[in-house]
């Protein structure tokens, strides 16, 4: 049984190197929640993504810049350009320590927003943007540029809260939403060709401790350094990864495969951040629900640690 599933996965891990690969942009506030580096690690080792550029959103976006760089570098991957956004604060969290001395490589000196109206001029119809942090980046991208939504493929976020999550039936206000309210007011505002992952599926899906083994047992630098940032966040023994971001990253990898439903939704941001079904005046947002957990998890750690990674 096993061995026929790794025969079939690398017979599509062949395949798909074969395929065109898609141009994305990760739009990240990677070093607070653990899930943004783990979701960068994906979009690094996914054959079929030609990852353009990783962008630093809120906060202290120069010294998430390190911490991406440095990621980039243990996976070889030093060549994809790490562009600064709009610096909101200085703060720090746990996983900074990680990069502070970090020289090696350095982030590009194009700001995050222009780099983003680029590839999307550059490649019309071709740049898939996921963006899972709160929305600075994409809205500044906007004002520089209108047209976006004409011009990138797709825009999938890790955002919002549609019916409630996993352990509360009720809507709420997502992190990502209230922490840039206007931003993401004007993203959700504006047409775009949008795909949201809301709290409703990500609260489903945690790492389980057999999982999380899967990679400290890897021998890559990519997983070992995975496993360092991983051990900073873990401020509690017992806390657990919520894989909030990868949902997001796995839904622009292999769009609906993942999700047993998709509802395509008049989306309004109202003004304490619920994300509300308004069908006078809500904009179309296509919503996955439902994850398919299991499946998700097997093939995140498959793409993440290569084929070969089984227990
Ligand atoms: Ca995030």
């Amino acid at each position: 049984m096993r061995l026929a599933f790794l025969v079939a996965l690398l017979l599509s891990l062949t395949a798909w190197a074969q395929a065109p690969k898609t141009k994305v942009i990760l739009d990240t506030d990677i070093g607070d929640d653990i899930d943004d580096a783990w979701a960068l690690g994906f979009v690094v080792s996914y054959p079929n993504f030609k990852p353009l550029g990783i962008t630093m959103a809120h906060g202290n976006t120069p010294g998430r810049a390190k911490i991406a760089c440095k990621l980039l570098h243990a996976a070889g991957r030093d060549a994809i350009p790490v562009l600064v956004g709009r610096q909101t604060s200085k703060q720090v969290a746990p996983q900074f320590s990680w990069a502070e001395d970090y020289e090696k490589t350095r982030p590009a000196t194009t700001p995050a927003a222009d780099f983003i109206v680029e590839m999307a001029r550059r490649y019309p119809g071709e740049v898939v943007l996921i963006a899972v942090g709160p929305l600075e980046n994409v809205a500044d991208a906007l004002q520089k540029e209108p047209n976006l939504g004409k011009l990138l493929k797709r825009v999938v976020l890790m955002s919002g809260c549609i019916y409630g999550t996993a352990t509360k039936p009720e809507p709420a206000p997502e992190y990502n939403v209230y922490a840039a309210l206007a931003d993401s007011r004007a993203v959700y505002g504006a047409g775009l060709p949008l795909t949201i992952v809301p709290l409703d599926s990500t609260t489903r899906v945690q790492l389980r401790d057999e999982e999380r083994a899967r990679v400290q047992k890897s021998r890559a630098p990519l997983a070992y350094a995975l496993e360092c940032l991983y051990r900073l966040w873990l401020s509690r023994p017992a806390a657990r990864m919520t894989l909030h971001d990868q949902l997001a990253v796995a839904e622009a990898a292999r769009p609906a495969e993942f999700f047993e439903l998709k509802e395509t939704l008049p989306i309004v941001v109202d003004d304490k951040g619920f994300t509300r079904i308004d069908r006078e005046h809500g904009k179309p947002v296509t919503v996955c629900l439902e994850p398919r957990r299991d499946q998700i998890m097997e093939y995140y750690l498959s793409v993440l640690l290569g084929p070969s990674s089984g227990k």
